[in-house]
């Protein structure tokens, strides 16, 4: 494992709804040796997940428009001095020890954009359902052959540049939002890796995408879309 580089700033941005069960554990497992800086994106929470984070350490910022997109892109920009930004869900599925997996290879200059492959990692049983492993399947093999990325999965927990996320001038504020960065850095040359991470079941709380129907409806609709029609335009 290459020695961690001090003077790059990394900042955690966790996009949160309604969290409050799961989002303390999450964040105090966040390795502070890595990570500089901690922030929640709440946008329309009913619970106490703001005050949660706030108390476990985060900062916390309110994104008045809805949407998973728009929380990750309101995370991003408010996080202005970092470096290197890591995306994970606030439901305890990703595990943030493994956040090194994905920062080092952007410390030691191998990758711009590091993502998380579940499909090559460890799940627990039932974390991954079968019609988002499919969609996930479906949609990775679009991106093998439209814009030559060797991936296995979308997962959300992931590590990029912030200048280069900048430069890929994100659109998508819904579902479509990860696939977006990914076919747009694919396209514009950045170097994307894919690395194997462990997936659990959502640690408390309730699911607001794959365990929903119209979760998966529009997620399965953003992200084959965002796929196609980023292949044939901008
Ligand atoms: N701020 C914000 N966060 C959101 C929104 N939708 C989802 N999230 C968060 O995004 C993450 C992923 O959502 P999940 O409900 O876990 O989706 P999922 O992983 O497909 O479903 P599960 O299998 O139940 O975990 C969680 O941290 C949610 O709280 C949203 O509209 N706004
Ligand atoms: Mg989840």
């Amino acid at each position: 494992m290459p020695a961690i580089d001090r003077a790059t700033s990394v900042s955690v941005v966790i996009p949160a709804l309604n969290e409050a069960s799961t989002i303390a554990d999450v964040i105090t497992a966040i390795p502070r040796d890595v990570v500089d800086r901690v922030v929640v994106v709440d946008n329309g929470s009913t619970d106490e997940t703001a005050q949660v984070a706030e108390a476990a350490g985060a900062t916390v910022i309110h994104e008045p428009r809805r949407g998973y997109g728009a929380a990750c892109h309101a995370g991003a920009q408010a996080a202005t001095d970092a470096d290197i930004l890591v995306f994970l869900d606030g439901d305890g599925a990703d595990n943030p020890r493994e956040i090194p997996l994905l920062v080092d290879p952007i410390l030691a200059g191998q990758a711009d954009l590091v993502i998380g492959s579940r499909e090559r990692g460890e799940r627990e049983p039932g974390a991954l359902l079968p019609h988002a492993r499919f969609g996930n399947w479906l949609a990775a093999q679009l991106m093998r052959r439209l814009y030559g990325l060797q991936v296995t999965d979308l997962g959300p927990f992931r590590a990029i540049r912030r200048p280069v996320l900048q430069a890929l001038d994100m659109q998508e504020m819904t579902y479509g939002w990860p696939t977006e960065m990914m076919v747009k850095a694919a396209k514009r040359g950045y170097r994307v890796l894919e690395v194997p991470v462990s997936y659990r079941r959502r640690a408390g709380g309730k699911s607001k995408i794959s365990g929903t129907l119209r979760g998966t409806v529009l997620a399965a609709y953003y992200i084959l879309g965002t796929t196609i029609r980023y292949a044939f335009g901008d």
